[in-house]
């Protein structure tokens, strides 16, 4: 199977934002941002600036000429600064220049002057002053706080998990030409086409319709695109419309790293209770998600950290509140998971602490507490199709998990300096949006008169491979070879009011309403074959391998001819689909429903070994059965599955934010922010496609993949507590990721890192 953007790829010719051809007249833009993560702005001065040759213009939040709002879910994130900064490299005013160079040197000369306020980065502190975002909600199954009381073990714990950089290859970006009338085409990298013309519309003033937005492909999204696109765009459509000249901002890596928001990190409680057989009775469970300065999609993210907090575990009694903290930090946003992860990791703490109480292997309980067929979610779903224990079991025989741990054992008996660990992720995750509306597409398709055709769909291609899909849909339903598809780019003026492709739902959602499109069509081509065969009403007329085929016999009329054909007969050959899920539903009131058109299972065995004298150390293994449905295109499947075990062995174990207590960010460039290299990979990642059956709901039976292999990255965390624990028995051990080499270096030796404890001040 081929994959429609390899040539191009390897030849780099692929059309990213920055490789448009640039318009005559282009001026460029630079952000000046907040040096302070809060404070109140005094006074703004950007004469010097503005009188540098070159420079056109400088913007400031009284230049807006509609609403100074960029904030989807809760209207709280001015576009520009204006009274108050809310984190360290927020936007205040923006330089417009003849060139690049100039624009950013210009904006060194701007100064502010601001009142410094008090500044939180601790979700929990924030939390403890009432800074929350929205109101904070519980998801309940049973009752949690009684069942406890019924149980033999009781454990109480904390775990905390970092943000994560996205670090698409691509940084943020737009580009804005002036039409005729004020209307404005924008370029952009944005995984929301309909996002970024709908914010560009409400902060300009100007109708939806006035502004027309256009993706040929992302370098790269992983939800850091989702809903952070939207800004940028906004701020050269503003100047485009001030101007009147085209007008183009590419971020440098450094600025997108200080001024875009990150994965959430989460700061949690729990309770868990077992029974002497293992089962868990009780979970409960409290987040404190670190929501950044302002709301962003953090409530959304904050719901799916409530959805999955069982994981992939039948707890029957549940209690799962969590809080979304207002911090002064760049707002946190959608990040491949989007709050999943951070509600897994919990549970898996959980898990592990009480596996250590016990003296059990994580596994035993692990296995016992498997979601089964008909097991009813804490959010009133009941699991359908359910495929936890056929992953398991698939897993442990395929990769013998006995011998994996016999080897481990064997070696760390005979090795001091260094030692194995292994542990298993098991995953479930929800498939859809978890706002209802969402789960929403449509697509446009033109068969031209050659019989070549043109595909529109509101998915964005940002690497993870929908236009190969979208293709072999289109393919498939009009039975046509590959060659005569092509995939154009997304565009706002030819499919409307799309959701984001987000949520491992793009090739599900417009997939079927691509399929939708394409149905259409086939049925007016066959009745046109029929009237140009005269074939008598009782026999059968189908499209194949681009002939028509008449009582299952092929016809010499081809799919051009038939094309030509229809063209004569005056029979359109366009169509327009619109697909919506069906079957998906949720009350807020009473936080049940059936919000996920399905679930999609796995469980990985991931071994690491860890050198004790350096506290470094290589993953040796991840084994994968996966629930991939019936995989539509297994190359695309695989590389969506290495890449996410990858992304979150990163966020768990080397991905490292730090910001001092000021806010300000200091793992700011990639000197200092780790994030997975070619060393850092595991030596092997077997992923093994599962046999089963698919979704209904899924494209073709081919279930949703971008997002839930990212969650077995959590299983190397506790392969590498394992590995720790085989050397250092009974080190404290907090919950808290990412364990970077430096964390494990100071787990090994205790006593080294309490001469590294800080010092009172003035000791240094
Ligand atoms: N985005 C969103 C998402 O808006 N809603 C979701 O439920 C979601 N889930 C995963 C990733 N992005
Ligand atoms: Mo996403 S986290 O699916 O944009």
């Amino acid at each position: 199977m081929s994959f429609v953007d390899a040539n191009t790829h390897v030849r780099g010719e692929s059309l990213y934002l920055d490789d448009l051809p640039v318009v005559t007249g282009t001026l460029y833009a630079c952000v000046y941002s907040s040096p302070v993560a809060h404070g109140r702005i005094r006074s703004l001065d950007y004469t010097e600036a503005l009188d540098t040759p070159g420079v056109v213009r400088v913007i400031t939040a009284a230049d807006i000429t509609g609403e100074n709002q960029i904030g989807g879910i809760v209207p709280d994130e001015p576009l520009l600064a204006a009274e108050t900064v809310d984190f360290w490299g927020m936007p205040i005013a923006l330089v417009i220049a003849e060139t690049d160079e100039i624009a950013r040197a210009a904006v060194h000369k701007i100064k502010a002057d601001i009142d410094p306020l008090p500044v939180i980065t601790d979700p929990r502190e924030a939390y403890a002053q009432g800074h929350l975002i929205v109101p904070s909600r519980t998801f309940r199954l049973g009752e949690a706080e009684v069942a406890f009381a019924d149980c033999d073990f009781v454990i109480d714990g904390r775990a905390d998990s970092g943000g994560q950089e996205h670090l698409y290859l691509e940084t943020h970006g737009a580009y804005a030409i002036p039409l005729e009338n004020g209307h404005i085409k924008l370029y952009s990298s944005t995984q929301g086409p309909t996002a970024v013309q709908r914010t560009v519309a409400r902060v300009l003033g100007v109708p939806m319709h006035q502004i027309e937005v256009d993706v040929t492909r992302l370098g790269g999204g992983f939800g850091g695109k989702e809903d952070q696109a939207n800004g940028w765009a906004a701020l050269v459509a503003l100047a485009t419309l001030l101007l009147r000249r085209p007008v183009k901002y590419i971020l440098h890596r450094m600025e997108d790293l200080r001024m875009s928001g990150k994965r959430h990190p989460y700061s949690s409680d729990f309770r868990i209770g077992l029974t002497k057989d293992l089962k868990i009775k009780a979970y409960q469970v409290t987040f404190y998600q670190n929501a950044g300065a302002s709301a962003d999609l953090s409530p959304a993210v904050m719901e799916r950290t409530l959805f999955h907090a069982n994981n992939t575990y039948f707890i029957p009694n549940l209690t799962a509140t969590a809080y979304s903290c207002r911090t002064n930090l760049p707002s946190n946003t959608a990040f491949r998971g989007f709050g999943g992860p951070q509600a897994m990791f919990v549970i898996e703490s959980a898990i592990a602490k009480a596996a250590e109480v016990l003296g059990v292997p994580a596994s035993d309980i692990q296995r016992v507490n498997l979601l089964q067929e008909g097991d009813e979610f804490h959010y009133g779903q009941r699991a359908e199709g359910c495929e936890a224990l056929h992953c398991w079991t698939d897993a442990v025989a395929r990769f013998n998990l006995a011998q994996l741990r016999q080897e481990a054992d064997e070696f760390n008996a005979c090795n001091s300096l260094y030692k194995k660990g292994l542990a298993i992720m098991p995953i479930c995750f929800g498939i859809s949006f978890t706002k209802k509306w969402m789960n929403q597409a449509g697509a446009l398709v033109h068969i031209y008169t050659d019989g070549s055709v043109g595909v529109s769909t509101g998915a964005v291609e940002m690497g993870q491979g929908v236009n190969m899909k979208m293709m072999q849909v289109a393919a498939q339903c009009l039975s046509v070879s590959l060659e005569r598809i092509k995939l154009e780019t997304t565009n706002t003026t030819r499919v409307a009011n799309t959701s984001p492709s987000a949520a491992s739902a793009t090739s599900d959602l417009n997939g079927k309403a691509l399929q939708l499109a394409c149905h259409a069509l086939t049925e007016r081509l066959v009745a046109v074959a029929r009237i140009r065969l005269g074939v008598r009403e009782e026999q059968s007329v189908r499209l194949q391998n681009e002939q028509v085929w008449v009582a299952d016999q092929p016809t010499e009329l081809t799919w051009s001819q038939l094309i030509w054909e229809a063209y004569q007969q005056r029979v359109s050959l366009t169509e327009q689909a619109h697909y919506a899920t069906p079957a998906i539903h949720f009350d807020l009131v009473t936080e049940k429903g059936h919000p996920f058109a399905y679930h999609v299972y796995g469980t990985a065995i991931i071994g690491v070994t860890l050198d004790c004298l350096r506290g470094t150390y290589v993953f040796d293994y991840v084994n994968v059965s996966h629930d991939f449905g019936k995989s539509m295109n297994t190359l695309v499947d695989r590389g969506q599955a290495e890449g996410a075990i990858v992304q979150g062995i990163g966020w768990m174990t080397l991905e490292d934010l730090q910001y001092n207590t000021a806010g300000k960010l200091l793992s700011n460039a990639l000197s200092t922010y780790k994030i997975p290299d070619i060393y850092a990979v595991p030596k092997e990642i077997d992923v093994h496609f599962l046999d089963t059956p698919g979704s209904d709901y899924a494209i073709m039976r081919s279930k949703a993949v971008g997002e839930p292999p990212l969650m077995y990255g959590i299983g190397a965390y506790f392969a590498l507590r394992n590995a720790i624990r085989a050397y250092a028995p009974n080190t404290e051990l907090p919950f808290s990721a990412p364990l970077t080499p430096e964390k494990v270096l100071l787990a090994l030796y205790p006593e080294f890192a309490r001469t590294l404890a800080p010092q009172p001040a003035g000791k240094t």
